[in-house]
């Protein structure tokens, strides 16, 4: 694996880097152990023997693949993405934009709605696709969270993982298409052709899949870019600003982009784990002393989102909330 330098194109040293990755069938205390490393050091990493079903996400794939190759007017009658529906190269309010197209849907709210009949020429096969996909990964994340809270010695080990179970939860669904490009150099240290660009995700967690095409890279604690590469078999985990802010400070959300300079279609479908609007987000008392004073004033989840959008996509949100 290659790791990529801070400055593009200036200095070119690279260097061998692994993608934690966490077998989840091993003994429940070493995928702990693991795991919390992982997200202390990386914010991110990979889990093979999840459990879940190949045929859960391939169902979800083939109803991706079909709605992205259909002809653009017809894409374009189940957006915009604002807030929710089709996207194309525009990514938020604020003037970011990528080379992708994507689409943007409420995790709790994928019923057979009228924004099916504008995804599928089957509505009823495309939601309960996407219905079966989002219980998997949700079920993963929550999962994971109790892990978590277990690894981090919280008394209530169901703390973080209930708020992604609450049917007010706000998780979102994304599916990402980087249409393939023509002209692509072998290695180019100076990417241009960003798919996504550089930011964090605002969530808690984020589960990532993608296909077996390459353009995921994370940004080290001190700002080198690693590659990841792809894995259609496993799910990567990513560490959003909210879980920052749980464990105030202990795991890092993690910085990450998407490069779109590839021959073959790269496509990505990300859950991102997030509590209702209501919650109220602060580091959770286990992990505050007084000699380890909390970071953050405390939020509600409304609040940080509305801040996240007013912002840039790279933009690090979470200053906003830092105690002084
Ligand atoms: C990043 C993570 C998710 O994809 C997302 C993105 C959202 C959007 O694409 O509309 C945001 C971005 C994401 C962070 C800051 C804001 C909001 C674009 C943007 C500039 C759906 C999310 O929740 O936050």
């Amino acid at each position: 694996m290659v790791m990529l330098s801070p400055t593009p194109g200036r200095n070119r040293k690279t260097m061998a880097v692994g993608i934690p990755t966490v077998d989840l069938s091993q003994d429940r205390s070493v995928v702990i152990e693991l795991i919390i490393k992982a997200c202390q050091e990386y914010g991110f990493f990979k889990v093979t023997n999840h459990g879940i079903d190949k045929e859960i996400v391939e169902r979800l794939e083939d109803e991706a693949v079909d709605f992205f190759s259909k002809p653009a007017s017809e894409k374009q009658r189940a957006g915009p993405a604002n807030p929710f529906g089709y996207g194309c190269k525009n990514i938020g309010r604020n003037g970011d934009t990528g080379e992708l197209e994507y689409l943007l849907l409420e995790a709790n709210r994928l019923y057979i709605s009228k924004r099916s009949e504008t995804i599928s020429n089957d509505p009823v096969e495309f939601s309960c696709a996407a219905n079966d996909y989002v219980q998997s990964v949700k079920e993963l994340t929550c999962e994971i969270l109790d892990l978590v809270a277990e690894g981090l010695w919280v008394l209530d080990k169901h703390v973080l993982s209930r708020l992604i179970r609450d049917v007010q939860s706000d998780s979102l669904i994304r599916i990402n298409h980087y249409p393939a490009v023509n002209e692509v150099k072998e290695w180019d240290p100076s990417p241009k052709t960003i798919g996504f660009g550089e930011h964090s995700d605002p969530q808690m967690l984020t589960i990532l899949r993608s296909n077996d095409v390459a353009g995921l890279q994370i940004q080290l604690q001190d700002g080198f870019w690693v590659p990841v590469p792809p894995d259609p078999a496993g799910f990567y985990v990513i560490v959003g600003d909210a879980l920052q802010v749980l464990t105030n400070g202990r795991f890092v959300s993690v910085r990450h982009r998407a490069l779109a300079n590839s021959h073959k279609t790269r496509m990505s479908m990300m859950f991102f784990g997030a509590p209702s609007l209501n919650t109220w987000i602060s580091p959770l008392p286990e992990v505050v002393s007084p000699n380890n004073p909390s970071l953050y004033k405390p939020f509600t989840w409304s609040e940080f989102k509305k801040a996240a959008y007013s912002l840039r996509l790279g933009d690090t949100r979470l200053d906003l909330f830092k105690t002084p």
